[in-house]
C-alpha cells in the first residue's frame, strides 16, 4: 500500500469517474470521502452515469488508448470475480456507414475474438462491420454496487452541492481534492470548454443478448441491461442541449434504425406502450478528456459518451497523481 490511512482525499462527484477513483484510492489505503449532489440510486438530469448504456466500446478516433485498455481489463476481471456487480463480457458487433475499412480501428489488436465481417453479410448501406468481445454493466445495479463496496472500505458519502472545490476540502479536512464533477466542472473548474451532449434512449423488454452499434455519423445501438429482462435502444447525441423532456418523435426514429441494424429484431415493439424513455446529458469537453494534477487538485472530467469505457483507467491515473501530490505535500523527514 502506497497511501496511508491518515491521508485524507475528497472526491467531488459520485458518477462512474468519482466512484472508480474513490475505489482505487481507498484500496490503496487512503481515507476517502465523496461529496456529491447526486448519489448512486438517484436519477435525474443532474448527472450522466445512471443513464448510460453502459458498454465498453472505445471511440475509434479518441486518444487515451492505454486508459481504455486498463479500464477494460479491470471490468473483464470483475465480470469473472463478481457477476452480482452486473458487469458481464458480451459479444459486440460494430458497424460503420461512413468508413471503408477497419484500418484505423486501434483496438482490433487488443480486444478478444476480433473478427472482420464479410461485406456481403452486412445490412444494406453498411460499409464495414466487425465483432469482438467486450464488457457491459447495468448502471442501476453497478453504481449502488460500487457505493456499497466503497462503504465497506470505509469511504464516507456526503450529499452536498458545493460552490467550490475548496468548500469540499474544508468540509472533509482533505489535503487533496479530485474534481470528478462531470458537467459541474464547467463552474467548479471554471472550464468553459465543458459541453453537454444530450442523449435519449429507450428500455424495452427483450432477451436479445449482444451489443450492436453503428458508430459514425449515425449513432444507433442495442445494449443488453443485466438483471432487467430488457435492452437499451438508442440513440442520439445533441450538442449543448440540456432538455430533460422526452422527444417522443425520436422513439420511432430509433426503432427504425435499430430494426435496420438488427434485421428487424425489434419489430414487435409498440412505441406507444412498450418503451421506457431515458434522457441524460453526456459531460464532454472541447479538447477531450482532462485527467491532470493542478496544485492540490486532480481534475478528472470531460468523458462525454465514454465515461465507462475510460473509468478505471482514468481512476488509475487519478490515483498516481494523488500519490504524486501527497508525496510533494508530505514533510520531508
Ligand atoms: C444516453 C447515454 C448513453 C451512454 N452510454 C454510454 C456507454 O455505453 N458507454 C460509456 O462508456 N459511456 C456512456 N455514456 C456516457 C457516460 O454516462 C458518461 O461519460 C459518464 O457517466 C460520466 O461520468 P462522470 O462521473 O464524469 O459524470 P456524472 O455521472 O455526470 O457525475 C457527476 C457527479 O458530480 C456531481 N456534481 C456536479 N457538480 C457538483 C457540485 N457543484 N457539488 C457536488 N457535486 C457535484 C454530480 O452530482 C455527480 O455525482 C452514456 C451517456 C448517456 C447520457
Ligand atoms: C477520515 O476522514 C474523516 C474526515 O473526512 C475523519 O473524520 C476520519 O476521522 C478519518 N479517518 C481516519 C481513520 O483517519
Ligand atoms: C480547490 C482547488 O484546487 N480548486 C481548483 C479546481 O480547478 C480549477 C481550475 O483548474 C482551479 O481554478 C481551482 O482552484
Amino acid at each position: 500500500m502506497a497511501g496511508e490511512r491518515h491521508d485524507n482525499v475528497v472526491v467531488v462527484g459520485a458518477g462512474i469517474i468519482g466512484l472508480a477513483s474513490a475505489l482505487l484510492l481507498a484500496e490503496d489505503g487512503l481515507n476517502v470521502s465523496i461529496v456529491a449532489k447526486d448519489l448512486p440510486g438517484d436519477g435525474g438530469l443532474g448527472w450522466a452515469s445512471p443513464h448510460a448504456g453502459a458498454t465498453l466500446i472505445p471511440p475509434p478516433e479518441m486518444g487515451n488508448q492505454e486508459m481504455a485498455m486498463e479500464s477494460i481489463r479491470w471490468y473483464r476481471s470483475l465480470a469473472k470475480s463478481d457477476p452480482s456487480s452486473s458487469v458481464r463480457t458480451v459479444k459486440a458487433t460494430e458497424y460503420f456507414t461512413d468508413r471503408e475499412t477497419d484500418d484505423a480501428i486501434w483496438y482490433k489488436e487488443f480486444v478478444p475474438k476480433y473478427k472482420l465481417l464479410p461485406k456481403g453479410s452486412l445490412p444494406p448501406g453498411y460499409k464495414v462491420g466487425y465483432s469482438f468481445e467486450t464488457c457491459l454493466a447495468n448502471p442501476e445495479v453497478f453504481l449502488p454496487w460500487l457505493k456499497k463496496t466503497l462503504e465497506g472500505l470505509g469511504v464516507n458519502f456526503i450529499r452536498s452541492e458545493v460552490k467550490s472545490l475548496l468548500e469540499a476540502k474544508a468540509m472533509t479536512g482533505a489535503s487533496i481534492v479530485v474534481n470528478a464533477s462531470g458537467l459541474g466542472a464547467k463552474t467548479l473548474a471554471t472550464d468553459s470548454a465543458v459541453v453537454g451532449y444530450r442523449g435519449q434512449t429507450m428500455f424495452v423488454k427483450s432477451d436479445y443478448n449482444e451489443v450492436r452499434l453503428i458508430n459514425g455519423h449515425e449513432y444507433t445501438y442495442v445494449i443488453p441491461r443485466m438483471f432487467s429482462g430488457g435492452v437499451i435502444l438508442g440513440g442520439i447525441s445533441q450538442e449543448n442541449n440540456f432538455d430533460g423532456t422526452v422527444d417522443t418523435n425520436l422513439r420511432k426514429d430509433i426503432l427504425r434504425r435499430v430494426n435496420r441494424m438488427t434485421g428487424g429484431a425489434f419489430e414487435y415493439v409498440n412505441i406507444d406502450t412498450d418503451v421506457k424513455d431515458i434522457v441524460g446529458v453526456r459531460p464532454g469537453r472541447k479538447g477531450g478528456i482532462r485527467v491532470e494534477l493542478d496544485g492540490d487538485t486532480v481534475h478528472a472530467y470531460g468523458f462525454k459518451g465514454a465515461g465507462y469505457v475510460y473509468s478505471f483507467g482514468a481512476a488509475a491515473k487519478v490515483k498516481r497523481l494523488v500519490l504524486q501530490a501527497l508525496g510533494k505535500a508530505r514533510p520531508k523527514l
